[in-house]
C-alpha cells in the first residue's frame, strides 16, 4: 500500500510534510484532519494519543507519529536525494541540524501564543502575560534563524530539502499571530518566498486550502479519517 499523512488544518505544520511527500515523488495519500473537530474525538485518540497531527500510516500499515521521525521515514527512501542529502556528509549534518532546531526551539516558540489563543474564559493579566512572552520568544528564535541562514537558495544549498519543508509549515504562523516584522528578518523572508514558489509547496498549500491540485501524480488521492482509523487505529477494549 502507499504510505498515508495525516495532515492537519487550518496552518498545520504537516503542510510541510504534504510538500515533503510531493518532491519526494513516490506514490502517496493524503488523509485529512480538521484540527478544531476531528482531534479532540475518541476515535483520533485511536490513531495518536497525544491529539497531534502528522500522522504517517506508512507503507506497512504502522502509525509513526512525530514531524522528525516521518521525516527521517521519508529520507530513508529517497534514494534519488530529491529532499535530502547522502547520510553521513557535511550537507545532510546540517539539513538535521536545522531541522531539530525549527522542530524545536523556533515551533516551540509559539507556544505561549497558541496557549492564549485557545483559552476558554481567560483573565486579562495571563493573556498578556502569554502574549508578551509569546512574542519576545518568537523575536529571539527568528533573530537566530536568520543567523543560521547561508549564502544559498534554500537552507542547505540550492534545492528543496527537509529543512526547508519543515520550516515552511511552521513559519507562517509568525503572520497568523502578527508577532514579528518580516523587514526585520530579510534572509528568512526572502528564504520564505523562495520556498513557496516551489511546485511542492504550492501544491500542499493548496491542498490544505481544500483545492485539488493536479501536482506531480505521486499523490493518488485522499482517504477518509474515518477509514484510516477504522483500519489502522489501536483497538479498543472489549
Ligand atoms: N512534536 C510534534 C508536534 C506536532 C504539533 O505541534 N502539531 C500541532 C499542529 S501543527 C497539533 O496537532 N496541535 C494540536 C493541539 O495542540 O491541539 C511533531 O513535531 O510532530
Amino acid at each position: 500500500m502507499e504510505p498515508i499523512l495525516l495532515y492537519g488544518f487550518p496552518l498545520g505544520s504537516s503542510m510541510g510534510l504534504v510538500a515533503a511527500l510531493e518532491q519526494l515523488g513516490q506514490p502517496y495519500r493524503l488523509s485529512r484532519v480538521d484540527m478544531l473537530v476531528d482531534m479532540a474525538t475518541d476515535a483520533y485518540g485511536r490513531i495518536n494519543d497525544r491529539r497531534e497531527t502528522p500522522v504517517l500510516i506508512t507503507d506497512d500499515g504502522r502509525v509513526l507519529t512525530e514531524t522528525m521521525a516521518i521525516a527521517g521515514w521519508l529520507e530513508a527512501r529517497d534514494t534519488q536525494r530529491r529532499i535530502s542529502y547522502a547520510p553521513g556528509t557535511p550537507d545532510a549534518d546540517r539539513m538535521h541540524q536545522i531541522m531539530a532546531f525549527v522542530n524545536t526551539g523556533f515551533t516551540g516558540s509559539f507556544s505561549p501564543l497558541w496557549t492564549a489563543l485557545e483559552m476558554k474564559n481567560p483573565d486579562p493579566a495571563t493573556l498578556e502575560i502569554l502574549r508578551a512572552h509569546g512574542r519576545k520568544s518568537v523575536i529571539s528564535r527568528h533573530a537566530r534563524l536568520e543567523a543560521m541562514i547561508a549564502d544559498t537558495p534554500f537552507l542547505v544549498g540550492n534545492k528543496l530539502t527537509l529543512a526547508d519543508t519543515t520550516l515552511i509549515g511552521v513559519a507562517r504562523w509568525a503572520e497568523f499571530h502578527d508577532a514579528v516584522d518580516p523587514a526585520a528578518y530579510p534572509k528568512l523572508t526572502a528564504l520564505r518566498r523562495r520556498i513557496e514558489a516551489e511546485p511542492a509547496v504550492r501544491f500542499a498549500q493548496a491542498i490544505e486550502d481544500g483545492q485539488t491540485p493536479a501536482g506531480s501524480g505521486a499523490c493518488k488521492g485522499h482517504v477518509p479519517l474515518a477509514e484510516v482509523i477504522e483500519r489502522f487505529g489501536a483497538r479498543r477494549a472489549a
